[in-house]
């Protein structure tokens, strides 16, 4: 089976906000946050915490979650698989962003934020969850990765804190 949990995480600094350009591997190309697969005896905070150390060289300190996103690939396909994403925002942390091997990593102004060199999906939540909100999103992908349905909803918690 290869669905699986991943974690996804965005440092904020002033009117700031750090993306990463993925080097290589699923989504190259693209800039978005830090993150990856769970690892087995890992939580999800622990996953998250060790993604930015191997991908940007940081050790988060001071974090929430605002969103999980069940993101659904190659659903033109036979065999579509899901992405279980926990996104994470992060205001303090130890070690300055550095690139490695798989992200090179670059501070954004909030309001000029990449979107066109995205995932189709990010800029239908990533606006709202910086504005403060939480939510819970599904969408769904076909095999170019491009985005076939989108479902985003706001909650006042998660089921799992
Ligand atoms: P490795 O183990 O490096 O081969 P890879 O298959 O490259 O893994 P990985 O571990 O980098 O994938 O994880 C994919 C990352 O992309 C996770 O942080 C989740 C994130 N992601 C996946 N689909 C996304 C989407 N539609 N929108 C988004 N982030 C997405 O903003």
């Amino acid at each position: 089976m290869k669905d699986r949990k991943y974690t996804l995480t965005f440092l904020l600094r002033d009117d700031q906000i750090l993306l990463a350009m993925k080097k290589r591997g699923f989504g190259a190309d693209k800039w978005n946050g830090v993150g990856g697969k769970l690892e087995e005896g890992e939580t999800m905070e622990q996953a998250m915490v060790r993604e930015c150390q191997e991908e940007i060289g940081v050790t988060p300190k001071a974090y929430s979650k605002v969103a999980f996103h069940d993101f659904i690939l190659g659903a033109d396909t036979a065999e579509p698989w899901h992405q279980w994403v926990d996104a994470y925002l992060v205001t303090e942390w130890e070690g300055e962003p550095v690139e490695t091997e798989e992200m090179a990593p670059q501070w954004f102004k909030i309001d000029a934020i990449p979107y066109e060199k995205m995932w189709d999906d990010d800029i239908h939540w990533l606006p709202l969850v910086l504005e403060g909100k939480l939510l819970e999103t599904s969408f769904t992908f076909d095999s170019d990765d491009h985005m076939m349905d989108k479902v985003a909803q706001e909650v006042t918690e998660f089921n799992d804190k």
